[in-house]
């Protein structure tokens, strides 16, 4: 829908353009959006002045940045596990839960047992949360069927999510997560009839975005893993990985290897790794929520990353069993205060290298040319955005320039 010409003012741009002052901070900005794009940036001063009579939006003193996006969700899954949770709290491990068919397998269970409509309705109250926090890209993977109509019907679930709500949804599929209980022992003969299939399918009725796995002692090895991107790659579908969460079987460099959009978690990534990430230009997506719920005690090496230049995204890693939090915010917080990311690098963690992490240009980042989805903050600067913990500075969300 073609729409006319708006002007922002009387507001704080943090533009997230990488190499310009710290967030790219303009102090007194002014923005001209045109058919849900921005068409110029800058400061009020330098307002040219054909723009100067356009209508204009006061946005009252307040920060602006791009629309958040959270580039690592599993937010579409039957049921919860706040009863393990409750057990573990009462002196149950995980591997006594998950011998008792607990843990992953519980959520496989109940996804699998939730027709289309009851996950879209249990998947929204997490949408909208992530919405009421200022994102406006969200990803969603599979990988809670592990059959091959529960994974369509989660990610059919999340292109709906897209239809019903002001929210860009990426959909990663996630076939290779964990090998379901009737395929236990048979991880190859799993791919080979269920995942990779089913991958075709998915693909082939539009529903994947990019194609990721799990490549731990728990789930897929590194050749494993292999078979599963040479599909994406036939498919000519990005690939991206959880690797080096819990040990570290090389997956960082593997998913370099073919070019990875992103590599994930990497508590356990080694210098090796890192340069491999470095060199093909893979996205580090840091996920505190996951090593705060499992207790973790090795951090990602952010330093390393930080040095080799390797782009760190910040993420939730929603999902009911490692990291139920639903909100970037926290994660952000979270990413600064247990990992030691500063406020700027967490804030262009769920901007800027959280788009590159989703293979979205045009997004991330208030330049000419982006897309005209921002947040619209009761800040005064945005290292306000992580610092707090459990508070909500959201004025509201524009989204493609509309108020
Ligand atoms: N890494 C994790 O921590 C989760 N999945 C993954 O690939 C675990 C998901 C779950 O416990 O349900
Ligand atoms: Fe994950």
């Amino acid at each position: 829908m073609p729409q006319t010409l708006g002007l922002f003012t009387s507001c704080r741009l943090a533009t997230m353009v990488p190499g310009d002052a710290p967030y790219g901070l303009i102090d007194d900005g002014a923005m001209v959006v045109g058919e849900g794009r921005i068409v110029w940036i800058g400061a009020r001063g330098d307002l040219p002045a054909a723009h100067a009579h356009l209508p204009q939006h006061d946005l009252g003193g307040r920060l602006v940045t791009p629309g958040l996006i959270d580039c690592h969700t599993h937010l579409v899954h039957g049921g919860n596990r706040a009863a393990e949770f409750e057990q573990r709290l009462n002196g149950a491990t995980y591997e006594q839960i998950a011998r008792a068919g607990g843990g992953i397998m519980s959520t496989v269970t109940a996804t699998r047992a939730a027709g289309e409509d009851d996950l879209l309705a249990s998947a929204l109250p997490r949408v909208d949360a992530a919405i009421a926090e200022g994102v406006s890209v969200i990803e969603v993977k599979s990988g809670y069927g592990l059959d091959r109509d529960t994974e369509l019907r989660m990610l059919r679930v999340a292109r709906r999510i897209a239809q019903i709500r002001a929210v860009v949804v990426r959909t990663s599929f996630l076939g290779a997560h964990a090998v379901p209980s009737e395929y236990a022992g048979r991880a190859d003969a799993y791919l080979e009839e269920i995942c990779l299939p089913t991958l075709r399918a998915a693909h082939a009725e539009g529903l994947v975005d990019a194609v990721d796995g799990f490549c731990e002692g728990i789930a897929f090895s590194v050749p494993q893993m292999q078979r599963v991107f040479s599909l994406a790659a036939e498919l000519g579908l990005p690939v991206k990985l959880h690797a080096e969460q819990l040990s570290n079987l090389g997956g960082a460099a593997l998913a370099a290897a073919h070019g990875a959009l992103s590599a994930d978690h990497l508590e356990y990534l080694d210098e090796a790794g890192c340069r491999s990430m470095a060199a093909a230009g893979t996205v580090a997506v840091i996920l505190p929520g996951a090593f705060y719920t499992l207790r973790e005690v090795q951090a990602p090496p952010v330093a390393l990353l930080r040095s080799h230049g390797v782009p760190m995204a910040v993420a939730t890693d929603m999902n009911p069993g490692s990291s139920p939090m639903s909100s970037l915010l926290l994660a952000m917080n979270m990413a600064c205060t247990l990992f030691r990311m500063t406020p700027a690098e967490a804030l262009a963690g769920v901007t800027v290298h959280a788009a590159r992490a989703l293979g979205l240009p045009g997004r991330g980042t208030l330049a000419v040319g982006s897309v005209a989805d921002l947040a619209v903050w009761d800040c005064d600067h945005p290292a306000e955005l992580a610092y707090r913990i459990g508070y909500n500075p959201l004025w509201r969300r524009i989204i493609g320039g509309v108020m």
